[in-house]
């Protein structure tokens, strides 16, 4: 019975060590760093919405942003703008590349995680889960704050006087 035992002990910890092996940079920092994250509050009756951010990719490893997910809507896609017939039109990417050392800017009329058919209308102040994926690197969750766009603080919003 003990002998079962230490053997289970034994299988346990080998299963533990293989595992830390398998994923070597576990307890290392994420080599992508994401700054000022925020979703952008769309008017009332608005299906669709847009989170942008900046990712610093601090690593020694080219790497790319794959995809993107959150329980906030329908359908989540990496989208860019590009000019069609005159016209600033959104397109789905694949992917978004992160040289390594590079910091890419998604912003408005740039690159953005796309929120396609909101399930509930978004509150400013409130924040919304979304999990980056990367070709390389382990996923990211985040929970962004929801703001009108071009609003650095909210109390700096509320902080005018007429
Ligand atoms: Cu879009």
């Amino acid at each position: 019975m003990i002998g079962r035992l230490v053997l289970f002990a034994l299988i346990f910890a080998l299963a533990l060590a293989a595992h830390a092996a398998d994923h070597p940079g576990a307890s290392d920092p994420h080599p992508v760093e994401v700054e000022q994250p925020f979703v952008r509050l769309m008017p009332p009756g608005q299906p669709n919405t847009a989170a942008f951010m900046v990712l610093r990719n601090t690593g020694g490893v080219d790497l790319a942003l794959i995809g993107a997910e959150s329980g906030a809507s329908r359908v989540v896609e990496l989208h860019d703008h590009q000019m069609v017939d005159g016209m600033m039109r959104m397109r789905e990417v694949g992917q978004i590349p992160l040289p390594a050392g590079t910091r890419t800017a998604l912003e408005p009329g740039g690159l953005h995680v796309m929120l396609i058919g909101l399930h509930e209308p978004l509150r400013a102040g409130q924040r919304v889960p979304i999990t980056l994926v990367f070709d390389d690197a382990p996923s990211v969750e985040l929970h962004v704050p929801v703001r009108h766009p071009g609003e650095e603080t909210p109390m700096h919003h509320h902080g005018h006087r007429h």
